[in-house]
Order: C-alpha cells, then structure tokens, then sequence
C-alpha cells in the first residue's frame, strides 16, 4: 500500500487561515530542510526555529516557524519536522512547487492516513491507537471521544476487547488441548460447547449494551421557519456565528435550505435555515419551501419567527405546512423596530450572541429532545462492526459436532483478534484502516 521514501503533506486544511502547517517524514528532512532554510539543523531537535525558506532561486518564500523532531522521537517514529507557514494557500502552492523542483527521489506527497500509518510501522502507536487517532478527529459525541482519547493515551489494554482476546486465547486453547483426548472417557464435549456459548453470549451482551449508547441521539436539530423577510436568515447566522446564509432586504432572498452544525456548551446542534413563506412564491423559492417542509419530519424543534407584519393566517399555515406540534418557538423578531406587547421570545440582530442563547433558551431546548448523559463506552464504533463480525461464527460454531472444525473456526476468530490489534501485519487490514483517514495525518 505504501511505499518507503520521504512524504509530506499538509495537516491543516488549504485554505485562507493565520497559519497552514505542513508536516515532512523520512530520511530525507534534513537534507530538504537543509535547502529550504539554508542552515543546518542536525543539533535542533524539537526547537521551533524562526525561520526564512527559500524559492530554488534563492528568494524568499516565507518566513515561519519550524520544528524539526529527530528520530526516533517523533509522531511518525522519523525524522520529522513541520513547517507553519503564513495562511495564504498561494505560499502552499509554492512551497509544494519548491518540493518538487529539488527532483529528491522518493520524495512525494504522502498518501491518507500514511503518517499514522509510518507511526505504526516504527512502533510509536499500535494499531488500535492508530484508529483511536482517526475516530478521534471525526466523533461524533463526547463519549465516543473520551473512549477513543483512552484507548490512545493508556494503550490497547483498556479497549473492550482485550478481556474478550483473553478468553477466546483461553477456550482456544482448551478445545486444541482437548482434541488429543477425543476418545478418552474424561472428554467433556458439552462442558466446551458451555464455555463457548458463554463466551458468544458475553460478545452478544456487550454489543447490544455498547451500540444502544453509540446510536443514542446526540445531536438536536432546529428548523427556522417565517414568512418572507421576517429575519431568519438574520437569526440563523447569529447562530451558527458566520455570514452563511445571504442576508437581505428583498422578500425571497433564501430560497434553498442552509444546514450548519454547531457546538454550544458541549452541546450539538443542527441549524436549518429556510426560504421564507409567502402567497406568490417563485419557482425556486416554492421548491426550496417544499424541500424544507419534507425535511420536517426530521426536525426536533422550530424556531418560528414572526415579526409585526405577519397575519395570524400566515403563522397558521407554517403550523400546518410544517406539521408542528408542541415542538416550537414563537420569536418576535425586530425587536429594535418594532413595539411588542407579548409574552413571547423577543429578539433583534444587535443582541450579543450569550444574551441570543439566553433569550431563545438554545441549552435547554437541546436537554429537551436529546439524553445529554456521557455514556462511559466500552468500545468504539470500529469494534462494534468487529464484534458483529466475530458473532457470525456463533451458529457454525455451536451447531458443530467435530472438534477438529470447532478448533479452525476459533482458530479464525483469534486470527481476526491479531488482525484487529495490529498482531498479525496484513496489507489489506492496514489497506482497510488507513484509507479512512484523511492526507496529512
Ligand atoms: N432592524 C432590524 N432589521 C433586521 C433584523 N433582523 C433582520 N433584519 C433585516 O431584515 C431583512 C431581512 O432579513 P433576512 O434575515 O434576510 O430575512 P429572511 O427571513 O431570511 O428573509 P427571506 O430569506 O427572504 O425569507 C434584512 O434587511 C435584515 O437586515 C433586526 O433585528 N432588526
Ligand atoms: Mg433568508
């Protein structure tokens, strides 16, 4: 999957941003830092240095900070540094261009997941911390990520499927132990048949209670609906804390629906932003409100704006088009406008965005729909599908009466252990996991 050499890639994303970093692994680092810095840096280990790189011509292409981390002690187990230069993805451009032109042989863009992959290699990581690393960057709640933050920073022995190795070590052992007493008096089929049942009844157990707390919802999605111009686009950006959505005075502005997830006080949400209702919607704007209006069904909450020019009809249609229940929220918008003599959520777009929270009670419309308790995780999703495959083995197994196949499809339940630990090297289980990663990391 992999080849030797020395790779780079960046590790923070290509787009305008106070610094880009870009990470080089293998044995040519000091020979390319050598040329980029025009000093030596043989004695520098782990220092971050103030530093210029230079073009091949002997310009300058920036002036940044750079760490180089002598092997072995670094990420990849490699010489290793990484280059933090200026945010400006035209600079990224050309320091690639830079790499290529020194022409150094086997030196190229590394692929996904290469860097961990290397860190495994050189026994910096195992395996299965390796996969931590990459559930890591893409959970998708808290306990999923202090799970995997475990199982990275204390090592294997606290994932769920060690003491579950160790009992299928122990039961292989006893039925390959047992075959050369088949005939014997004291050979008890049924008592091995027992612990194996045990053993797959334990795996079954621990799945089920494991997956009910991943699947659990985690996430609460919240539509914003109202008539043309009424502010929600104005609400929705307030919200998610960027100019997302377009923002303007003309009736009509958004006409399809904008969705962005945020996290506030630990707390994830979805936003929905919506083309606005009104009697002559045009095409696109009467599909978008469609488009909205089948998504609702997936919807937990509705933030539904009016200000003082919606009529009782128009907010009597959103409840029906949108098939609300008892899941909303009237906002008055405008409230630096307008004068309103009601007990409902009054908002404008100059409110800070704490006081925003506190007025439409975002916290507690989230404990509302989603169960917040940090579940303590016994395995990660990657060990989930693993487990699921082991109990595929359950009905051959226990439906078998000779010991001899009994033993080779144990045998390959240990064997699919080693493989998920990182025992036994293969290419297509490395092929497997490293593909999931994204380039840089
Ligand atoms: N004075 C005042 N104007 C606001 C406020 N909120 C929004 N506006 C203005 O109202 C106009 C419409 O705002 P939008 O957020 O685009 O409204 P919308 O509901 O998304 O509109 P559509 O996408 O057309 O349905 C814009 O000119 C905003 O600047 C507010 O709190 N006070
Ligand atoms: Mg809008």
């Amino acid at each position: 999957m992999f080849n030797s050499g020395t790779v780079y890639s960046n590790f923070t994303p290509l787009v305008k941003s106070p610094v880009i970093g870009y990470r080089i692994s293998g044995d040519d680092v000091l020979l390319i830092l050598k040329k980029l810095t025009k000093r030596n840096f043989s004695k520098d280990h782990s220092m971050m240095k103030l530093v210029k790189l230079h073009n091949i011509d002997g310009t300058i292409l920036d002036k940044c900070s750079v760490v180089y981390y002598k092997s072995p002690n670094s990420f990849t187990g490699e010489d290793v540094c990484e280059i933090f230069i200026h945010g400006s993805p035209l600079i990224a451009s050309q320091l690639e261009q830079v790499f290529k032109d020194y022409k150094i042989p086997g030196f190229r863009l590394a692929k996904k997941g290469e860097f961990s992959f290397r860190s495994v290699l050189h026994n910096k990581y195992s395996l299965k911390q390796a996969k931590a690393i990459n559930l890591i960057i893409n959970n998708e709640s808290f306990s999923s990520l202090e799970y995997n933050k475990k199982i990275l920073f204390e090592g294997d022995i606290v994932s769920g499927l060690s003491p579950l190795r160790e009992d299928i070590v122990n039961l292989f052992s006893e039925i390959t132990a047992s075959i050369d007493f088949v005939d014997d008096e004291d050979f008890n089929f049924k008592k091995i048949m027992k612990k194996t049942q045990i053993f797959f009844n334990n795996c079954n157990k621990l799945l089920h209670k494991n997956r009910t707390k991943i699947e659990q919802k985690n996430i609460c999605k919240i539509m914003l609906i109202g008539a043309v111009n009424v502010g929600k686009s104005t609400l929705f950006n307030m919200i998610i804390d960027k100019e997302r959505a377009i923002v303007t005075d003309i009736k009509g502005t958004t006409r399809d629906i904008l969705s962005n997830q945020i996290i506030v006080d630990g707390k994830k949400f979805e936003l929905f932003d919506t083309a606005g209702q009104r009697s002559k919607q045009g095409k696109i704007e009467k599909f978008g409100y469609k488009k909205a209006q089948k998504l609702s069904k997936e919807i937990d909450h509705f933030f539904v704006l009016k200000d003082k020019n919606t009529k009782k009809a128009e907010l009597n249609k959103l409840f029906n088009d949108f098939n609300i229940n008892k899941n909303f929220t009237i906002i008055e918008t405008k409230s630096d406008q307008f004068n309103y003599n009601s007990k409902n959520i009054k908002i404008n777009h100059y409110l800070n965005r704490e006081e925003l929270f506190r007025r439409i009670k975002i916290s507690s419309i989230y404990n509302k729909y989603v169960n917040h308790k940090n579940h303590r995780l016994e395995f990660n999703s990657s060990e989930i599908e693993f487990l699921e495959r082991i109990l595929e083995y359950k009905i051959d197994i226990l439906n078998e009466r000779d010991i001899l196949i009994i033993a080779q499809l144990m045998r390959n339940i240990l064997d699919d252990f080693s493989y998920e630990f990182g025992y036994i090297n293969n290419e297509d289980v490395y092929d497997r996991v490293f593909s999931n990663f994204c380039i840089g990391k």
